[in-house]
């Protein structure tokens, strides 16, 4: 029974290595921005990195980090997120953030969009993120 589940397991690997939750996404208007916040989850044991996100809801995306220098705030463009083996990751306001520039339409609250994620190791992810205020 053992040997059938093991070769079960070869066969077809676990496909969650990687969960999303929580998405969210703030409520914007046509030509503006907005951001996209989620959690990501690294169930395997090797370290993943997020390095694209796509969207048609926008004509430019980015991954940002928000930084401080004394008494200034800023945010600028990141390359990737690293999410450690067995780790998390937190994309929420005042810190890391997917950026969503020149909005094609309005985004209003309770609106769904869809995102593709990709992963180094997990590869192409689809994610809904619906809009909301921001709690
Ligand atoms: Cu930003």
């Amino acid at each position: 029974m053992n040997i059938l589940l093991a070769f079960l397991f070869i066969l077809f690997p676990p496909e969650d290595q990687i969960k999303i939750k929580d998405a969210w996404m703030r409520p914007s208007s046509e030509k503006m921005a907005t951001a996209l916040y989620f959690v990501i989850e690294n169930k395997s044991e090797t370290a993943d990195t997020l390095f694209q996100v796509d969207s048609d809801l926008a004509e430019r995306v980015e991954i940002h980090e928000t930084y401080s220098e004394g008494e200034m705030m800023g945010m600028r463009k990141v390359d990737f997120i690293v999410i450690d083996g067995q780790g998390s990751f937190e994309l929420k306001p005042g810190a890391h953030h997917i950026m969503l520039m020149k909005l094609k339409k309005n985004i209003n609250d309770g609106d769904k969009g869809e995102f593709v994620l990709h992963f180094k190791q997990a590869g192409e992810l689809k994610i809904t993120a619906t809009a909301r205020k921001p709690k």
